[in-house]
């Protein structure tokens, strides 16, 4: 030993290939001790880390909250929106964003493109829309620019429209994209998020037809994403299994906007 560290501090120049070899072993030995007891440490330290009422210690936690996080913005449809009573609904909703809704709209003559992926379009009236069974919603409306409102919606869940309207095949692409009959607003939702039970093609807003400003004859509801992906005045919907182009997007909003 003692011939060991006689040589830690000569010049490798100075020592036989013997003294060398030694040497490397020796240190290569002191580095795997010193990350055995390191290891250790760790260990003791997060052991003595205060728990929570799941028996998690701390620093473990805050990193499982982290993971949770990321994945609950991307996959989002994996919950339910939080819901409220009726009574909570605000009376007056809000109006934000009037992208796509700026020329009039001829509603006699409106109906809803759905363009299938056979090529094929469908033409759709509001009253057909409306003869399937009716959704209601009361949640948190969220904007992403920070206000959010409790407010009241009706309409058809997006997957009994599709199981009405056949989309069978459409909905198995990973996404949707929608645009007003003037395409100036755009989005694509992927297509968990719009088959979620929450989201609605929403054709009412406390209990009444949705003022023109909030998206008459029909808007999208999609509770489990930010009000950008909440497209008014829905004029063409069309599937497919990369990213449809998305108006905020384009302009550097997150492309899922999940809650
Ligand atoms: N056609 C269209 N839809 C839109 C927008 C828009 O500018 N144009 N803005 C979006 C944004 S940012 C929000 S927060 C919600 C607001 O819905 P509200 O006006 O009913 O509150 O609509 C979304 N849908
Ligand atoms: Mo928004």
């Amino acid at each position: 030993m003692s011939n060991f560290f006689n040589t830690l501090f000569k010049s490798k120049y100075e020592l036989t290939t013997e003294q060398l070899i030694k040497r490397k072993t020796m240190f290569s030995f002191f580095v795997f001790f010193i990350m055995i007891v390191l290891g250790i440490i760790f260990w003791i330290t997060l052991k003595k880390q205060p728990r929570d009422q799941a028996g998690v210690q701390a620093p473990l936690r805050s990193v499982l909250n982290g993971n949770e996080k990321v994945f609950s913005k991307i996959e989002s449809y994996r919950h339910l929106a939080k819901t409220y009573p009726k009574s909570m609904a605000a009376k007056k909703v809000r109006v934000n964003g009037n992208v796509g809704l700026k020329s009039d709209l001829d509603t006699a003559a409106w109906r809803l493109h759905v363009i299938k992926t056979s090529g094929d379009t469908l033409f759709i009236t509001l009253n057909e829309i409306k003869k399937l069974p009716k959704t209601e919603i009361i949640f948190d409306f969220k904007c992403i620019e920070g206000w959010s409102q409790v407010s009241h919606w009706g309409g058809v869940k997006f997957s009994d429209f599709a199981h009405y309207f056949h989309l069978e095949k459409e909905v198995t692409l990973k996404y949707i994209g929608l645009s007003t009959p003037d395409e100036a607003y755009y989005v694509g939702i992927d297509m968990p998020s719009a088959m979620h039970p929450q989201t609605l093609v929403c054709y009412e807003m406390n209990g009444k037809p949705l003022p023109v400003n909030q998206g008459f004859p029909l808007r999208m509801i999609v509770p489990v994403k930010y009000g950008i992906k909440s497209l008014k005045r829905i004029g063409t919907m069309y599937f497919n299994n990369t990213r449809p182009k998305d108006y905020w997007f384009e302009r550097g909003y997150d492309y899922y906007s999940g809650l």
